[in-house]
C-alpha cells in the first residue's frame, strides 16, 4: 500500500480531481486515433464527445486506488482511458433521440447534433470498443490474467447485467410500479456498475488481497448510490446553464428517482447518511485514503 498522504479540504479534493482530469485527457489523447482516414468523421466524433468535458470522476477513482495500493501509474492511466471511453460511449448513446433525446451534454451541442445520427451512433460503438482494445494490450499490464480479469470486469459492468440493464430498465420504468428497493437497483446498474469497476480497477492492478478488492466495491456501491441521488437533485432542482445539460427530465418523463419517491429533503438526508457509509468503509486504510474518503461528499454537495 502507498504511503502518500492526499491532502484533506474540498479545495485540495479540487485540485486533485483536475490533477487527474490533466493526466488522464493527455492519456485520451495519445490512445484516441488521429482523423487522417476516409473514416475520419467517426474519429472526429470520438474525439469530440470525449473532450468537450467531463469531470473525470471515474478515471479518478481509478488513480487513486492504484496510488492506494502501489498499481504504476502508467497502468492505471490506461485503465482510466478505458473507463472514460466507455462512460462517454454510454453518453453519447443515451443523448440519441431514441433515448433521451438531448440538444445539450457537459454544456455543449451532443455528438448527434453536433455531427449526425449515425455518426454519432459508430462514435459511441468506436469508443467501447477502444476501451476493451487499451485494457487488452500488454501495456495495461504485463500479466495476461490481470488484462483478462479488467476486460472481464469491464463487460460486465457495462453489458446487460450492469450499465445497459439499468438503462433498459429507467426505460421501461414508466410501465412499471418500482418499489425503491428497485429504483436501487436500477441505480446500481446504470450508474453504480462503473463506479464498482473504477474502484476495483486500481486494487486488481495491483493484485491487491481479495478483502481489499470487496472493501473498495463496497465503498463504490455506496458512492454509486450518493452520486446517482445527487444527480437527481440536480434534474429536480437546479437549472441547464448551471447543469450544463436539460434538467427537469425525470418530472417530465414520470421516471421514479427517490427524489420522487421521497421528496428533496428526504433524498438529500439519505445521500449524505449514505454518503457517510462510503467513507466510513475506507476507515482502514488511514490518511493514504483521505481524497476517497472525502470524495462521496464532496459529490453529494456538488451542483452540476
Ligand atoms: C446508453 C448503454 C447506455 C447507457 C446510458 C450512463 C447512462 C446510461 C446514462 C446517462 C444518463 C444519466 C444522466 C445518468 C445519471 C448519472 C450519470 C451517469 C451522470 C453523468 O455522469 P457524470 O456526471 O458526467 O460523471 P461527466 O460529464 O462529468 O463525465
Amino acid at each position: 500500500m502507498s504511503t502518500q498522504v492526499a491532502e484533506p479540504g474540498p479545495a485540495l479534493l479540487r485540485d486533485a480531481l483536475a490533477e487527474a482530469a490533466r493526466a488522464v485527457n493527455a492519456e485520451l489523447d495519445r490512445l484516441l486515433p488521429r482523423p487522417d482516414a476516409p473514416h475520419g468523421r467517426v474519429q472526429d466524433a470520438m474525439r469530440y464527445a470525449i473532450t468537450v468535458g467531463g469531470k473525470r470522476m471515474r478515471p479518478f477513482l481509478i488513480l487513486e486506488g492504484a496510488t492506494l495500493f502501489g498499481a504504476p501509474r502508467a497502468r492505471a492511466l490506461r485503465a482510466a482511458a478505458a473507463i472514460e471511453m466507455v462512460h462517454t460511449y454510454s453518453l453519447v448513446h443515451d443523448d440519441l433521440p431514441c433515448m433521451d433525446d438531448d440538444d445539450l451534454r457537459r454544456g455543449q451541442p451532443t455528438t448527434h447534433k453536433k455531427f449526425d445520427e449515425a455518426t454519432a451512433v459508430l462514435a459511441g460503438d468506436a469508443l467501447l470498443t477502444l476501451a476493451f482494445e487499451v485494457l487488452a494490450d500488454p501495456a495495461t499490464h504485463a500479466d495476461a490474467e490481470v488484462r483478462c480479469t479488467l476486460s472481464a470486469r469491464l463487460a460486465r459492468a457495462s453489458g446487460g447485467e450492469g450499465m445497459v440493464g439499468g438503462q433498459m430498465m429507467d426505460i421501461v420504468a414508466p410501465q412499471h410500479d418500482f418499489s425503491p428497493d428497485d429504483v436501487a437497483l436500477l441505480q446500481r446498474m446504470k450508474t453504480g456498475a462503473l463506479f464498482e469497476f473504477s474502484c476495483e480497477a486500481g486494487p486488481i492492478l495491483a493484485r491487491a488481497k481479495s478483502a481489499d478488492c470487496e472493501r473498495l466495491r463496497a465503498y463504490a456501491r455506496d458512492l454509486g448510490l450518493a452520486f446517482q441521488i445527487a444527480d437527481d437533485l440536480i434534474d429536480a432542482t437546479s437549472t441547464a446553464e448551471k447543469a450544463g445539460k436539460a434538467v427537469g427530465k425525470d418530472a417530465e418523463a414520470g421516471k421514479a428517482t427517490l427524489v420522487s419517491l421521497m421528496g428533496v429533503d428526504g433524498a438529500r438526508r439519505e445521500a449524505v447518511r449514505i454518503a457517510e457509509r462510503a467513507a466510513a468503509v475506507l476507515a482502514p486504510y488511514g490518511p493514504a485514503a483521505e481524497a476517497l474518503r472525502r470524495l462521496p461528499a464532496f459529490l453529494v454537495e456538488r451542483d452540476a
